[in-house]
């Protein structure tokens, strides 16, 4: 059956401007207020937070008390704090309250004395946006505008449960933070404060499907690891901030005549304040403690580590099979062959267009007698049709995304309109295992494996092109609180459905949204870039601050994935793409053809494509 047409393409192409600043951001844009007015005009801010000295206990590594907002008569607001120390050098502090706060850490790490001194300090900045009821006029001098609702470029967010959260951290002596990807920038992250050199807005972490993405930019991109560090000759800091939600990074530096301070200040949409704190010499150190946290990247396949050819689209399995023989023609390694959305009837997941792909299990021994490999594209979105059996059982099970009305989300996507796993619910990750099985996907063999492409879920006319805010998941939790989460779970149920597939298989799959964690199941890349040097040059530091952030298996589209690039940046590309883990040529459907075999050697004549 042929394509859909109308889908196509982009229908939107949702470019840099349709994203919110901090400024568009309700919450974000109090806190940074607020924090403009401690630092700025603040010697004389006093915080009306402080720690009941009464209330302390310390039991088996855990330090407990209860900090209290307002004067010592004042009782109402009264929040929970939990400082736990693991044998690990690292520490984690819970501030729980049912809403949000805002605080102020200080980390300093005085490794000569060889003395790891949590120095938490809580400074004067410490404030907390505390829940109130709707409508129960509590802290009238403040602007309640963005509280309960909030609207942004058409879309009205409900926000029923209020305005939420944000906390400060300082690494004193450090005059370098790195790290928080995914960001298309160096890897030494800039200020914030709009000095020259400096960023004009706050680092986002929204993941988000960002068309034709800026360079040099702190715009959200496709994943997020709220995992930042500062190092200096013979001392290394790490935090991880515990949070799935909207989260806004801000940056300043500070010079005093002794030492250079970077203080930041991270605000989230929601949730508690739940901070890992990791102190050690060198990064490696705190690297080792990090991955036991969070996980390391498993040993990838020999064949992940190889060379990918892909491109939207080989568009027959004749295609996947002459493009294979024209590689070994010109004896050009490569390891997996990948298929783009065009192999399915309709964009239909677990189906194959009957006309193009109408012996996939054929195609896929012909590669087995090489060992080669097969990836093909695989994403949450459910094209809404009945008699589809994928879609007729998401919604008889219930296991989709539901509206603020607690009925089932349509969105349009892919394959027109559309329905959302819910992989939140583990009966949803449950019933995705059944059909990754041989019997029910019918058409797979042991050598196919998988990319989860959309795991931002991007909804075509959607708010900041993907999913409202107010949507509700498995558990009753709202979008919000767990956007940035989405797509680990998707990888994380199909990485069991193919490790249960088949014994003795290890999973293989690519992701382009990501969380802390998502490194133990998948390799990344970079999305979307384009044809362009700068693009080629921005992908080093993108990778190696993935790396930094704990998930070092990563690449960057070979060639850029929009536009045509000449000889001599596909042949440059080729050679840098040669060192990312994870090497993997791309195009856009548009584009033309350009497999390494049809580029000339360079000669006398310059280089030219074999067209
Ligand atoms: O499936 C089409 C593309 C894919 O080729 C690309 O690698 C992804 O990053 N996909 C995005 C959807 C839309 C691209 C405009």
């Amino acid at each position: 059956m042929m394509q859909n047409q109308s889908v196509r393409y982009y229908i939107v192409a949702v470019t840099h401007e349709d994203f919110k600043t901090c400024a568009h951001s309700g919450f974000c844009k109090r806190n940074r207020d607020l924090a403009d007015e401690a630092f700025v005009t603040g010697k004389s801010w006093s915080s009306p937070y402080a720690l009941i000295p009464d209330t302390l206990t310390f039991d088996g590594g855990i330090l407990s008390g209860v900090v209290r907002k307002g004067d010592v008569s004042d009782e109402h607001i009264q929040l929970p704090i939990v400082m736990s120390f693991y044998d690990s050098g690292a520490a984690r502090v819970v501030i729980d309250e049912e809403k949000r706060m805002q605080g102020l850490i200080e980390l300093r790490h005085d490794s000569k004395a060889n003395e790891k001194r949590y120095d938490e300090a809580w400074k004067s900045l410490l404030n907390l946006e505390h829940w109130i009821p709707k409508g129960s006029g509590e802290d009238s001098n403040e602007d309640e505008s963005t509280w309960w609702e909030k609207t942004f470029a058409k879309f009205t967010d409900s926000k029923p449960r209020g305005p939420k959260s944000a906390m400060d951290i300082k690494f004193t002596g450090y005059s370098h933070v790195f790290g928080i990807p995914e960001h298309a920038d160096k890897i030494s992250l800039r200020e914030t404060r709009g000095d020259p050199g400096n960023h004009e807005e706050t680092y986002r972490l929204y993941n988000s499907d960002v068309f034709e993405y800026k360079l040099n930019s702190p715009m959200s991109l496709y994943g997020a690891i709220p995992y930042m560090q500062a190092h200096r000759v013979d001392s290394t800091v790490g935090v991880f901030w515990l949070n799935a939600a909207e989260t806004w990074i801000d940056i300043v530096k500070q010079h005093d005549s002794n030492d250079k301070h970077t203080s930041t200040h991270w605000i989230s949409e929601s949730g508690r304040i739940d901070l890992f704190i990791f102190l050690g010499d060198k990064p490696k150190d705190i690297g080792q403690t990090y991955g036991r946290l969070n996980g390391y990247p498993q040993l990838p396949q020999q064949f992940a580590i190889g060379y990918h050819q892909c491109r939207w689209n080989y568009m027959s399995d004749e295609d996947v099979m002459t493009v294979g023989a024209t590689f070994d023609k010109h004896q050009i390694p490569y390891d997996t062959i990948w298929l783009d959305i065009e192999y399915m009837d309709e964009r239909k997941y677990f189906t194959w267009d009957p006309l193009r792909f109408p012996n996939p299990k054929d195609m896929q021994k012909q590669l087995m007698e090489s060992e080669r490999k097969l990836v093909v594209l695989m994403d949450s979105h459910i094209k809404k049709e009945s008699g589809y059996f994928v879609s007729d059982e998401l919604r008889s099970k219930a296991l989709a995304v539901l509206n603020k009305d607690n009925k089932i989300y349509d969105g349009s996507c892919w394959p027109g309109l559309s329905n959302w796993i819910d992989a939140f619910n583990p009966a949803a990750a449950a019933w995705l295992n059944t059909l990754h099985k041989y019997d029910r996907y019918e058409g797979s063999c042991s050598n196919l494996f998988i990319e989860n492409d959309m795991g931002e879920q991007p909804v075509f006319h959607g708010p900041e092109l993907t999913m409202p805010r107010d949507n509700i998941h498995h558990g009753n939790w709202e979008h919000r609180d767990v956007h940035n989460l989405n797509g680990l779970t998707i990888i994380n149920a199909t990485f069991q459905a193919l490790l249960d597939r088949e014994a003795n298989t290890r999973p293989f799959i690519l992701t382009r949204s990501f969380y802390s964690g998502s490194q133990r199941l998948t390799a990344m890349w970079t999305g979307d870039n384009q044809a362009k040097w700068e693009h080629l040059a921005i992908s080093l530091p993108m990778i190696l601050t993935n790396g930094i952030a704990g998930f070092p298996f990563a690449g960057a589209d070979v060639g850029g994935f929009f536009d045509d690039p000449d000889v001599h940046l596909l042949t440059r590309w080729y050679q840098a793409g040669i060192w990312y883990p994870f090497f993997r040529a791309h195009a856009h459907l548009d584009r033309k053809r350009r497999e390494p075999y049809l580029i000339q050697e360079p000669g006398p004549g310059g280089m030219a494509f074999t067209h």
